[in-house]
């Protein structure tokens, strides 16, 4: 595993949370939370819901001590990079090398371009091509072009060889500001919700991101907040089952109530991290974009920081629709961090230069294959290593 969260220092041991799948209570629209129970029957209407905290839930629970400042406050002092187990050279080989052949088209436009090239016009309108086939977008490319005409004018660059490593100083350079760590402990629960269009590998990523989170010593909950097909519920609580992590589900109803639950019960458990699951849907389909922006607003009903993660997933062989996509759920949620699953297919990498250079969400992890070690954060360099070798 790589290093991969930050977190604040975390002075006591968290409560164990026990492997079960706990459905929520049923949505009753007419009916108020029952005041005496300690994690709340999920309200039943929005409208219905309390600006704060009613006074029979418990508290949110800073006094518990480890997780209370939120990030905006902490200073670099207060923040321990948790330094997880260096790969092994072969294990972060073998994922380099996913990534790469992921990207290998790519690559070896972008490569075999510079060989033996000239520096002149036809070189550039090559790598303008082979930019714009990458999915860079207009405004990445012409960027990355103009930059790189400069370069080799003021460094004097004479050789095609130099004029690539020019193009990698200068990729990294706009793909660096979307390498950010996830800052764990600085909420308690940490809530996180993720969407994105079918398919693109939600809950896949949540499963994989708990096993890692698990690994640093997080304790986890996930909301089956994708009520629309009984298959999604029961893949995240027979994968819950199976990798001693809670699961709130409901039988029917309404994703955001399951999301409300979620945030009580890990109050109520001492939980690390909540992590919703919503169903897939187009940012084109305005109704459900309206349903992801109520479960937003219903979680901060619970919790008033939450959701402290809005995490986008993005298919990587979306191509240039994946920027459409940053923007329409950015717009409507506020996204904090992407995802970018499956570059070991056919994706062809560039989108994430359109990304950074038009909608710099952070990219917190992207990945490379369906098993746990195949996500993994996200590294400029890296990523840029492997488009360009
Ligand atoms: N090759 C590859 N497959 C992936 C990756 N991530 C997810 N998948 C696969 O993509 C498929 C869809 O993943 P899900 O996690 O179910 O996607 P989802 O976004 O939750 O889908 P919906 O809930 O239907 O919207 C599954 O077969 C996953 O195994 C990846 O990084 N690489
Ligand atoms: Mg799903």
């Amino acid at each position: 595993m790589f290093s991969f969260f930050k977190r604040k220092p975390k002075p006591q041991a968290e409560p164990e949370v026990q492997p079960e799948i706990q459905p929520a209570a049923p949505v009753q629209p007419e009916t108020p939370a029952t005041p005496s129970v300690a994690v709340p029957a999920t309200p039943p209407d929005e409208a219905d819901l309390p600006p704060d905290l009613p006074p029979d839930l418990p508290p949110a629970q800073p006094e518990a001590g480890n997780l209370a400042e939120p990030a905006a406050e902490d200073s670099a002092e207060d923040i321990d990079i948790v330094e997880a187990p260096q790969p092994t050279p072969e294990a972060k080989r073998s994922w380099l090398s996913r990534l790469k052949s992921g990207l290998s088209k790519t690559s070896s436009n972008l490569t075999t371009l510079f060989v033996g090239a000239r520096i002149d016009d036809d070189l550039y309108d090559e790598l303008e091509s082979a930019l714009l086939m990458s999915d860079a977008g207009v405004e990445a490319t012409q960027w990355l072009l103009d930059e790189l005409k400069k370069k080799v004018k003021t460094e004097r660059l004479a050789e095609a060889d130099q004029v690539r490593t020019a193009l990698r100083g200068l990729l990294i350079d706009l793909l660096q500001p979307l390498q950010r760590p996830l800052v764990l402990g600085r909420e308690q629960p940490l809530v996180m919700m993720i969407a994105g269009v079918n398919g693109a590998g939600k809950t896949t990523t949540i499963g994989k991101l708990a096993l890692h989170l698990q690994a640093h010593g997080q304790s986890v909950l996930l909301a089956a907040g994708d009520t629309f097909r009984a298959a999604a519920r029961e893949q995240l609580a027979i994968w819950g089952e199976r990798n001693n992590v809670s699961v709130i589900a409901q039988e029917s109803g309404d994703p955001a109530a399951v999301a409300f639950d979620a945030v009580h019960s890990a109050q109520a458990r001492g939980t690390s991290v909540v992590m919703v699951d919503t169903a897939g849907r187009l940012p084109t389909q305005l109704h459900l974009m309206d349903e992801l922006k109520k479960i937003k607003r219903v979680i901060a009903k619970g919790m008033a920081s939450a959701p402290h993660e809005v995490l986008l997933v993005i298919d990587g062989n979306t191509g240039q629709n994946a920027l459409a996509q940053v923007k329409a759920f950015d717009d409507a949620l506020g996204l904090t961090g992407l995802v970018v699953t499956k570059l070991d297919g056919t994706a062809k990498g560039g989108i994430l230069a359109a990304i950074a250079k038009t909608r710099p969400v952070p990219l917190y992890f992207i990945g490379v294959g369906e098993k746990i070690e195949d996500l993994q954060p996200f590294n400029a360099t890296d990523f840029v290593d492997a488009l360009l070798s």
